[in-house]
């Protein structure tokens, strides 16, 4: 049912979110110097928390110091990055393998810590791929991508990658639904309703290894799966799930979509589900996806192509997915550290439901449904409902939490966070955003346990506060001491890509963690050379292998001769330095890919394809010493069918290779 009232309402808020959102009457105030020295970090001084953000539509997560806001590193997730050569070196293109083939870009929305006990552990880092639906592992003692696995049956993979208590399983919720992969596809797109069902995956995660599987899905109906949560403490074993387009709309959505009153949040009985697959209730359905995992001893990535996936129908078991109406168009689904409050923020609602864990579960046994959709129950949206805050703001997104019995809660129309009581559901302060927030962060803010010392406010539009850049305004987020009964706003600092969702962690849960090096002896590269004497060129047919050491500063061999035109010369090149931070670089004049930068103990590979005859210079692209500029070497290309034999050198001898 609707309103007049609401339809207005509706509309007005429409018009906001899609032309520009309102300005805070303060706007374009500074923190004031004061505040400034909260987030300055003096020169050789460390960062007390470091933030894992996600670059959105760079595909990559960001990593920056709390409180002074500095890059320290870009990891590269679901893009190629020829920085770090991740996606142009043989060793780790399989990473971005997929059922489509090689995707080189993706967009990666949101970030989740591992946790034990729903505490962060500053084990791993999980990020997903929002276009070709895909989950990432980041290692966090490497900085780097463990592992990817793509997601069947799936399409804008958004309400991802989402945790339980103890990461027994990573979750995630297809933004679109579609005909899954074993239907017939080729069917109008006006049979949204009858044919477009919406999947949610259980990715389960190894204890020690952290090594992921897609355990199983859940075919629900047809609707956009946006953001998610897991229950913790008392609600551990549920999940919960923002839906919108419960309209079942396939065109205009910005209208057709924002139809309902309410909308969803589907809870999930994920323990059930368990059982169900245990009793034999699943189906095994044949479906295409890739599962890629980084060898740390290797160097080297794998590409494996699964076959098929156990699926639960949600409709037929009956028991194991409830709709909660939830007013209107719900983004952000996010659970208090009790686990008992579960807060909905719709996207075009003038209020914020908190829903009661406890209250649901008392309507599930009394069965206090109203109706169903497409088979799921619906709780009364009264019988699960805690209370609502009463104008809070426009346009609620995102909600975290302090542990103190505090919401804090971003509203992308009105530019501000909002900080709430959970208990008596009053406001008790505002800062404005500069502006249009989206996500925000405390550290922990979605754990059981958070460390709740600072709040990131991450801001789709940065008008006013930076110099003009050219037509793309700087992406920012801005930094709040929440330490008192205030927010204070202490700090500004630009993002690479569009941020969403971000992880904070005490550096100290990192710290000793990190890897300093490879150590040389336990490189299994099929491909390494484990010392200057060991390196050589081989010639098989019209592929030439270059087994290549680099240290400080040569390359071995650094003259190779008997290259022909038509050769595919792989550079296997192996960093024989056994320190901290000693990177070499490597690139060859007209290669079409990217350097390669390969760590200390580590072997990378680049593929080359000589296009000329001539002499080509290669050179190492990181200042790795005095003599850095020296680091280089000449790769002589002879026409096809030369008698020029392969031979290669440094300094005076010359080798001749037999074959
Ligand atoms: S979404 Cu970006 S502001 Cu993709 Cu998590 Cu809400
Ligand atoms: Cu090695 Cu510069």
């Amino acid at each position: 049912m609707k309103t007049n009232l609401t339809k207005i309402l509706a509309l007005l808020m429409l018009a906001g979110l899609t032309i520009q959102s309102c300005k805070p009457k303060n706007a374009g105030n500074a923190s004031s110097s004061g505040s400034a020295e909260k987030a300055y970090v003096a020169p050789g001084k460390y960062d007390e928390f470091y933030n894992l953000v996600s670059g959105g539509f760079s595909g990559q997560m960001s990593v920056y110091g709390l409180p002074s806001g500095r890059l320290f590193r870009v990891i590269p997730v679901f893009s190629v990055d020829p920085e770090k050569g991740y996606g142009y070196s043989e060793e780790t293109k399989p990473m971005l393998n997929t059922s489509h083939g090689f995707v080189p870009w993706d967009d990666l929305h949101h970030t989740e810590l591992s946790q034990t006990n729903g505490e962060v552990d500053g084990r791993w880092v999980f990020g997903n791929a929002n276009n070709t639906p895909r989950v990432a592992r980041i290692d966090l003692a490497s900085f780097k991508t463990a592992e990817i696995i793509e997601l069947p049956n799936s399409a804008g993979n958004h309400s991802s990658p989402f945790i339980t208590e103890n990461t027994e399983y990573v979750v995630a919720g297809t933004r679109f639904s579609v005909p899954p992969d074993n239907a017939n596809g080729d069917i109008p797109i006006n049979t949204y309703k009858e044919n477009f069902k919406g999947y949610i995956s259980f990715i389960s995660v190894k204890k020690e290894s952290g090594e992921m599987d897609l355990a199983f899905q859940i075919e629900c109906p047809g609707v956009n799966f946006d953001l998610s949560h897991a229950g913790k403490g008392k609600s551990n074993g549920w999940f919960f799930f923002s839906c919108y387009n419960t309209e079942q709309a396939n065109t205009l959505l910005e209208v057709n979509a924002s139809q309902r009153d309410k909308d969803f949040i589907m809870a999930v009985n994920w323990k059930k589900a368990e059982e169900y697959i245990k009793a034999g209730k699943a189906k095994r359905i044949a479906a295409k996806y890739a599962h890629n995992k980084y060898n740390e001893k290797t160097h080297t990535a794998t590409s494996e192509m699964k076959k098929d996936v156990l699926v639960l129908d949600a409709k037929a078991l009956k028991d194991i997915c409830y709709f909660i109406p939830c007013p209107k168009s719900p983004h952000g689904c996010d659970v208090d550290p009790t686990g008992e409050y579960i807060v909905g923020s719709g996207k075009l609602a003038a209020l914020i439901p908190v829903f009661s864990f406890d209250k649901m579960l008392k309507a599930i046994e009394g069965k206090q449904f109203d109706g169903s959709f497409e088979g799921i129950p619906v709780i009364k949206y009264e019988a699960a409902l805690y209370g609502e805050v009463k104008k809070p703001g426009l346009g609620p997104l995102h909600t975290e939490f302090d542990g103190k019995g505090n919401a804090y809660t971003t509203f992308f129309v009105s530019s501000e966070v909002v900080k709430w009581n959970i208990k008596d559901l009053k406001v008790l302060d505002r800062a404005p955003t500069y502006y249009s927030v989206g996500h925000l962060c405390i550290p922990g803010g979605d754990s059981k346990k958070p460390n709740a010392k600072y709040l990131i406010a991450y801001n789709k539009i940065t008008k006013d506060r930076y110099l003009p850049t050219g037509p793309e305004l700087t992406q920012s987020a801005q930094l709040y001491d929440i330490s008192g009964d205030k927010m204070e706003m202490i700090l500004d600092f630009p993002t690479i890509g569009e941020p969403h969702y971000a992880q904070a962690i005490s550096a100290d849960l990192i710290k000793d963690r990190s890897i300093k090096f490879y150590k040389i002896n336990e490189n299994e590269n099929k491909y390494v050379t484990k010392g200057e004497g060991q390196a050589k060129v081989v010639r098989e047919g019209n592929v030439v292998h270059v087994y290549m050491t680099s240290i400080r500063s040569h390359f071995a061999p650094d003259n190779i001769e008997g290259i022909k035109m038509g050769d595919v010369v792989y550079f296997h090149v192996t960093n024989l330095e056994q320190d901290w931070d000693v990177p070499h670089g490597f690139a060859i004049k007209g290669a079409t890919n990217a350097e390669l930068l390969i760590m200390p103990g580590e072997t990378q590979t680049m593929k080359w394809e000589p296009d000329k005859v001539g002499i080509f210079p290669m050179y190492c692209t990181d200042f790795c010493s005095a003599l850095h500029q020296e680091m280089s070497g000449y790769i002589r290309v002879s026409p096809k069918g030369s008698k020029v034999p392969i031979s290669y050198s440094l300094g005076k001898t010359k080798t001749i290779a037999k074959n």
